[in-house]
């Protein structure tokens, strides 16, 4: 047997607070559920943790996916991070290559199949917030290629939304921010919206309360409500991540 990978006794970055985590991937153990075959999640956070949305990793072999629609009554988002994977709303089903989304509404069945390959897609579910009157947003599929990026105050970062922001039917925003080396935000925010964050590509140290914290490709990291938060990136190619944010939604008492 090889020997284990050297650093597990001084060097581990994994940091689960109740208010923020960070997990690094290596860490985060699967778990097998009765609706999907072939299929290991990895969950990176859910109630358990002190979140109040699940976001979980899917590995998917070839031909794995749900066994049946998934039909929970809860909202659902897919991003692809790699591999091909046939994503359906319903009766409307796409096939989608790394960077390519879904948003499947509260009361729509999920159906998913890897059809050739392995795949990876982020899943995060949460029971959605209904306001009377306002209209429950319908299905929505896009790709990371083709969704506008906006720069915000400066070159070198950028926002892309994947759900519409302006349509205030949404509890959840899931947004891809892209910086330039050495790029960092103008101050540190602090709000009520809660954060699940998967880091897509490239590195940067993450301020999380008070403490800084190196990250990479592959982490996660969950940033409850109102904890202070600051990213810098660093490294030579730049940094991208896929972010959760709760919005449009009073306080509950
Ligand atoms: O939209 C946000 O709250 C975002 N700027 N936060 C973050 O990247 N940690
Ligand atoms: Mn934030």
């Amino acid at each position: 047997m090889p020997n284990p990978p050297p650093g597990i006794f001084g060097n581990n970055r994994t940091m689960v607070t109740p208010h923020y985590a960070v997990m690094p991937p290596e860490g985060i153990l699967e778990s097998r559920l009765p609706s999907l075959r072939n299929t290991l999640v990895r969950f990176h956070t859910s109630p358990s943790m002190g979140a109040r949305f699940a976001q979980a990793l899917l590995e998917v072999a070839p031909g794995g996916g749900t066994i049946a629609p998934i039909a929970d009554g809860l909202e659902h988002f897919l991003y692809v991070v790699a591999g091909v994977l046939e994503i359906g709303a319903g009766e409307d089903r796409r096939t989608l290559d790394a960077g390519g989304y879904a948003y499947i509404p509260a009361g729509t069945a999920l159906h998913l199949l890897a059809p050739d390959g392995p795949a990876k897609a982020i899943w995060i579910k949460r029971p959605y917030e209904a306001i009377p009157d306002l209209r429950i947003p319908a299905a929505l599929f896009g790709h990371r290629s083709t969704t506008e990026r906006r720069l915000k105050h400066t070159a070198g970062r950028a926002w892309q939304h994947l759900l519409p922001d302006e349509d205030l039917g949404f509890d959840m925003a899931v947004n891809i921010l892209s910086f330039a080396p050495g790029n960092y935000f103008p101050f540190v925010e602090t709000h009520i919206m809660e954060h699940g964050l998967y880091m897509l590509e490239g590195q940067g140290l993450y301020l999380l309360g008070r403490e800084w914290h190196e990250c990479w490709t592959g982490d996660f990291i969950w940033m409850g409500s109102y904890v202070p938060q600051q990213f810098y990136c660093t490294g030579w190619e730049g940094a991208a991540y896929l972010l959760y944010k709760d919005i449009n939604r009073d306080v509950l008492f």
